[in-house]
């Protein structure tokens, strides 16, 4: 069923009356392109990137209110607890595609909830509600692993002839094969690192037009994107090079050390595009803990990893074919073992 048009106009009402909103969006290509596109058409708020692990406190609360926004625009967080949203002294406009949560004092878009099975990405909705800069629309969607109906991709394609080819009907294959996936990978890095060099990074990426002006670096705020890009690549291809795989092992186990960036995520899934019938599973050193990030294209995960942390200090969950937990070290290799036992 979707978001109705009923809902896509209300939206489209929202961003053509809200004058100074702050957006707190997931620090991902969704998130940030759903910020980007509502951004660029009201010119004016402030952007704050989510992360979605730790629970967002009263100090953060404090410097959105801080602001003086006149709606504060909540785009493809997760979750988000009732008493954050009710220290926001502004209305509440929240947009996502995960499960549906219950919340007061929140006008909520979700289109699960009317289609449990509908998770078209929060990008595609906030493009069908403005019909602006699918470009930016594209990166998120296909960074969410979705591909839009053919009137969309069509336009996109024509437009973009260089970016996506014509043949390409699946998203993984878009993702990586793609200079739209490049694209993608390139606002997806920016968004890695401290804080302000992300919000450098964010700052930057509204000014940009066009597509070009960063993968051909044409212009000045185009070659600060590719740059921080082309940083955190070679350290990506060096992990990557690094990867074993063993032909009759059904786990493909890798484990990493990265001080400063998490590339868990790109790397579980550029292997699972690789290596489709293995269970990935990549793991990243972090604070004395191992955070595990799982993908796969059959087995489903927040089952097996359920099973696998029980009696074990950690915790994990997240979708049927990309998943995760955080396990204590000492506890890591019960952990693999009870993962391998399920397999
Ligand atoms: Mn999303």
């Amino acid at each position: 069923m979707a978001l109705s048009e009923k809902q896509l106009e209300q939206l489209r009402d929202i961003f053509d009356t809200v004058h100074r909103p702050v957006v707190l969006f997931d620090d991902d290509p969704d998130g940030l392109s759903s910020f980007l596109m509502i951004y660029k058409h009201i010119k004016e708020g402030r952007g704050m990137p989510v992360k979605s692990a730790p629970e967002l406190g009263a100090d953060f609360c404090q410097k959105v209110n801080d602001y003086g926004p006149d709606a504060v625009i909540i785009v493809d967080v997760p979750v988000l607890s009732q008493e954050f949203l009710n220290r926001i002294r502004s209305r509440i406009i929240w947009i996502d595609h995960h499960p549906v949560l219950e919340r007061k004092g929140v006008e909520y878009f979700n289109p699960r909830a009317s289609d449990p099975g509908d998770n078209r990405p929060t990008s595609y909705w906030v493009y069908k509600a403005l019909q602006e800069n699918l470009w930016i629309a594209m990166m998120g969607i296909v960074g969410d692993w979705f591909l839009p109906e053919p009137k969309i991709l069509d336009e996109f394609t024509s437009k973009y002839p260089e970016l996506l080819s014509t043949d390409i009907t699946k998203p993984e294959v878009a993702l990586h094969t793609s200079k739209l996936g490049e694209l993608i990978q390139m606002i997806s890095f920016n968004l890695k690192g401290k804080t302000s060099d992300v919000v450098k990074s964010v700052k930057v990426l509204t000014r940009i037009k066009e597509p070009s002006e960063i993968l051909e670096q044409a212009t000045a705020q185009g070659r600060f994107i590719y740059r921080k890009y082309a940083k955190l690549k070679s350290k990506y291809d060096k992990l990557l090079s690094m990867v074993e795989v063993k032909p009759d092992d059904k786990l493909l186990l890798f484990m990493y050390n990265s001080p400063d960036y998490s590339f868990s995520s790109e790397l579980s899934n550029e292997l699972l595009y690789k290596h489709p019938g293995k269970v990935i599973m990549v793991v990243w050193e972090y604070n004395g803990e191992y955070k595990v990030s799982m993908r796969s294209t059959k087995v489903n995960l927040p089952n097996l990893i359920g099973k696998a942390l029980e009696g074990i200090r950690g915790y994990g969950g997240g979708h049927d074919h990309a998943a995760g937990a955080n396990v204590k070290m000492a506890d890591f290799d019960t952990f693999v073992e009870n993962i391998r036992k399920q397999l």
